[in-house]
């Protein structure tokens, strides 16, 4: 940049704050702006949307604004940064979350109500942004909220897919998928950049070609798609920076681009340039390399490794073991599953021939492996078989975890106990081999959405009680709430926010199903994908279990049961017959309880449909008690529970995943524990079908095997999966701790006091699992950057 030009960009900064205004008449202005010029209805009447929309863009305008500021200093600096990728980003809404990172939610709830709207009422006109399925997404939604909080310079890269994960819709109690076409109503968070466009190469084949004697690889690709880039800005919190967001849309090139791809040298001229911008952007063959670090979410996007690798040596012409160097060093790799059988493999046929060249790669990458791994532990055919990224096979295939954790220095799992499950069990040869590559870094959810955002009331509770807000950026102050744990006032205003809450649920169940619940109820929360592994079916079969007792009861015993609510919530994927049962099973039983007169207030059980990201924003915070009950192994970490625990619920859990951790913060006596242990759980295996399942177990089980609650033959196979000797989740030698755990729950549900002094403690025991936490370890010890804070 000369000069010049950089004397006046430096003056600009001294204006940014000028640009926009954040007192309540400015953005009133705005939003009426932009519901006139933007949205093109006329500011003299609009609805709730056309607010919703009014108000998006005006507050799109204040991140672009930071953005800009944001991406200026950074390139100024210079720093090293991070480039996170993932194939999945479940981000949900964004107006709330963004108005209270910008610090503006009461000033543009005051233009609203000037204009005659509410905040909360236009904020739910908008659609979740679902792009992706569970766990791992959301994860690393809650991380890039970290990441512009703790002013890191990093980007994230995913995929703008047309259709988001699928709509759930109940239908006789069955499961049905409807597309989520999220994009229909447009996207006002989103910004296009046409002129961010590369293409893609798929399919054609790989040629020699000599250059300065040298003989060089050509990739003659057989078709071309154009990605095109759509940035989506997330502010940080209490900062002026805000990062990027960018996912890719493929778009067919156009007629233009399709004929000079077929027609010779220029071709290759246009691409090579093109393939030199985007090294540009990304990544520098020099010792600037070492300038990023690349996070894998996963094995899905691990293809970039060849990729990388194509670009270094193909392109750029790199020696190989100077490209290795390059690419192994800026790699690193997050696995999110203990099942071997998840981890994924591509068929070789299907690779060679969709990307021909990265498969020659990869098969170089391997026979280098192979060949240091024999010097290394001589000619042990099994081992140096089930190391290799090829499987050979009925199928042979591309093990993608093992090209990951070859190519990456670094691999994390996401708990404690899941680090031990790498170490023992899904990698124990590479451990064996280079015990120095894995660490776990902790999961963590942040406290910004799930929290301040979903329940604005219990925030406010904490800042009056910590006598700070402070706690929104630096978690730890959470702690504080624990001097205050045994006073009235605070027992009984934090009563007060749950009742609000619970209230606010109730009310969405009824609007839902019609199903009035008594505020005195327990209520207790299952929501999470469904998988046997998860075990809803525990749930439902305790649930069974509690009704059959409250049937089989005195009159006068019926007043001692404690009123619950219960409440599970999930979606099964689409070609997952066993979890669709699952699902069918409890609106069955549902049925059955909800309409029995014996029952009345005692028991009610409820399946909320469609669960995302926003039907978990009002489901926690109006939670008592939450359900994790995954077998003992099973669960990678699990984060669903720690947001609960932020919001003062109490876990009735598993030691699995990182409730082992959590156990640790807030002490066993303040949760619900029960079951097997991890290490128990192989042995119990072992028995195989002389493990014997309780009375009651066999009891419930053959309530649904007779048809008590209908449907006998459609609900045969799920019975036979609990079976001794083929029960593999453990179903029935848990269920006797299962209960006892519930029982316990009851036993303090009655004792308000107690309760409450529990819930308290769980939020204070919370901090360690903000994902700011989670990414400063990250920061520190694994990609090696710094915050890089936009001063202005
Ligand atoms: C999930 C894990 O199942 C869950 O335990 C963990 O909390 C979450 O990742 C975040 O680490 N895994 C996935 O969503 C997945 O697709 C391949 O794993």
């Amino acid at each position: 940049e000369s000069g010049e030009r950089k004397a006046k960009v430096e003056k600009m900064f001294g204006f940014m704050d000028a640009f926009l205004k954040n007192d309540s008449f400015s953005l009133q202005k705005d939003i009426l702006d932009h519901v006139e010029y933007t949205v093109a209805r006329s500011r003299f009447i609009f609805d709730d949307f056309e607010a919703y929309q009014g108000l998006s863009y005006s507050v799109r305008d204040r991140l672009i604004e930071r953005w800009h500021d944001t991406h200026r200093y950074f390139k100024k600096k210079d720093p090293k940064r991070l480039y996170f990728l993932s194939l999945e980003f479940l981000m949900g809404r964004s107006l709330s979350n963004s108005v209270i990172n910008l610090g503006i939610r009461d000033q543009y709830a005051d233009a609203l109500n000037q204009l005659g709207f509410e905040f909360e009422v236009v904020a739910e006109q908008e659609g979740d942004a679902a792009l992706g399925n569970g766990g791992l997404a959301r994860l690393c939604a809650c991380q890039m909220d970290s990441l512009a909080t703790l002013d890191y310079p990093a980007w994230g890269y995913g995929l703008r897919y047309q259709y988001g994960l699928f709509r759930q819709i109940i239908l006789d109690g069955f499961q049905l998928e409807e597309p989520d076409y999220w994009l229909n109503f447009g996207n006002p968070w989103e910004i296009e950049r046409v002129h961010v466009s590369y293409p893609v190469k798929f399919y054609g084949t790989v040629e020699e070609e000599g250059i300065q004697g040298q003989t060089i690889k050509v990739w003659i690709p057989g078709e071309t798609v154009e990605a095109v880039a759509y940035d989506n800005p997330i502010p940080g919190y209490g900062t002026r920076n805000a990062i990027n967001l960018r996912l890719w849309a493929a778009k067919p090139s156009d007629q233009y681009d399709m004929e000079s791809y077929n027609t010779g040298d220029y071709i290759n001229a246009i691409m090579d340039r093109q393939k030199a911008e985007t090294i540009s952007n990304v990544l520098y063959p020099d010792d600037r390399s070492y300038q990023v670090a690349l996070q894998i979410n996963d094995t899905h996007p691990s293809l970039a490794i060849a990729e990388v690798m194509r670009v270094l040596v193909d392109e750029e012409h790199l020696d190989w073991s100077r490209a290795w160097d390059i690419t192994s060093r800026v790699f690193s790799f997050t696995t999110h599953t203990v099942h071997a059988e998840a981890l994924e493999k591509i068929p070789v046929d299907l690779l060679g021939n969709l990307l021909p060249r990265h498969l020659q790669i990869i098969y170089e990458i391997n026979y280098k492996f192979m060949e240091e791994l024999k010097s290394m532990i001589g000619q042990d055919y099994d081992r140096l078989s089930r190391m290799s990224i090829v499987e050979e096979g009925a199928v042979k295939s591309i093990r993608m975890a093992n090209l990951s954790i070859v190519c990456c220095q670094i691999v994390n799992g996401v708990s404690k106990v899941h680090l031990d499950l790498l170490k023992e069990r899904v990698f124990k040869d590479f451990y064996e081999l280079w015990p120095q590559k894995f660490q776990y870094k902790t999961n963590g959810v942040t406290q910004r959405r799930w929290v301040v955002v979903s329940n604005p009331n219990l925030s406010s509770l904490i800042s009056k009680w910590l006598g700070t807000e402070s706690w929104i950026r630096n978690v730890d102050l959470l702690a504080g709430l624990r001097q205050h744990v045994s006073d009235p006032d605070l027992q009984r205003e934090w009563k007060m926010v749950k009742k609000v809450n619970k209230a606010r649920l109730a009310e969405y169940i009824e609007t839902l199903s019609g199903i009035k619940v008594s505020l005195d109820a327990m209520f207790d929360v299952q929501i999470k994908r469904i998988h046997e592994y998860k075990r809803q079916l525990l749930n439902i079969l305790g649930i069974i279990h509690r009704y059959d007792c409250i049937k089989n009861m005195e009159t006068s015993d019926r007043r001692k049961v404690v009123p619950r609510v219960c409440i599970i919530g999930g979606k099964a994927a689409p070609g997952y017959d066993i979890a669709k049962k699952i699902i069918k099973l409890c609106h069955v039983v549902a049925e059955k309880i909800n309409n029995d007169a014996d029952i009345g207030d005692l028991l009610k059980l409820v399946f909320i449909p469609d669960y995302n990201v926003s039907v978990a924003e009002l489901v926690i915070p109006g939670s008592d008690l939450s359900q994790h009950l995954s077998t003992a192994g099973h669960e990678a970490s699990g984060t669903g529970s720690m947001k609960f625990l932020m919001n003062g619920c109490l876990l009735l859990a598993t030691a699995d995943g990182a409730i082992v951790e959590i156990m640790e913060e807030v002490g066993a006596d303040n949760m619900f524990l029960f079951g097997a242990k991890v290490n128990e759980v192989p042995a119990l295996h072992e028995k195989g079908a002389s493990l014997k399942a309780p009375l009651q177990f066999l009891r419930v089980v053959r309530m649904v095997r007779d048809g008590y609650f209908g449907f006998k033959d459609y609900f045969k196979s799920l019975c036979d999966t609990l079976e001794d000797g083929k029960d593999f989740y453990l179903l029935g030698y848990d269920f006797a701790s299962y209960l006892e755990a519930q029982a316990a729950a009851d036993r303090t549900f009655v004792d308000p006091e107690k309760w409450i002094h529990m819930s308290i403690l769980s939020t204070a025991g919370s901090g360690k699992f903000s994902s700011d936490k989670t990414i400063e370890e990250y920061a520190k010890h694994t990609w090696g950057i710094e915050p890089c804070k936009c001063p202005f």
